[in-house]
């Protein structure tokens, strides 16, 4: 007879080894006759670091370049992107968005490509959540 208790949730999986007897387990110790073992399998899922992409104001840029970058980058429509536009100008500084680390990277790279190009001093950073 096989003795299964209740498997609750799909994280929970039966690990039958075909080359042992079912009165041993992986350990070698006897579970006793018509014994299965149990194994939890657990969910190895991780959630990935995580970046905010900043814009720092200046006296410089025109406000019509930022929000530009904003919409060219962040697929910001132009009235989200005026308000962060408005916000880094009145604050210093403003979140474009949160990325994992390579895409934030290749934003702030982008940006500061793109300023550079046009002459502009516009900053663009990454910082960890
Ligand atoms: N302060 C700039 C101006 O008055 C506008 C500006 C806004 C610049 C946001 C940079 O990230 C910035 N022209």
């Amino acid at each position: 007879m096989l003795q299964l208790t209740s498997i609750t949730d799909l994280s929970t999986a039966a690990v039958f080894a075909p080359w042992m007897s079912n009165d041993e387990n992986r350990s070698g110790s006897p579970t006793g006759p018509n014994t299965s073992v149990i194994t939890k399998v657990k969910p190895k899922t991780k959630r990935p670091n995580l970046y905010r992409v900043l814009i720092l104001n200046d006296d410089y840029t025109p406000m019509e370049f930022v929000v530009h970058v904003l919409e060219k980058f962040f697929q910001k429509d132009a009235e989200a992107a005026t308000k962060i536009m408005l916000h880094v100008h009145h604050h210093g500084i403003g979140e474009c968005g949160v990325f994992t680390y390579e895409i934030a990277e290749t934003k702030v790279t982008q940006v500061m490509d793109f300023a550079r190009k046009h002459q502009h001093p516009l900053q663009c950073v990454m910082e960890k959540k």
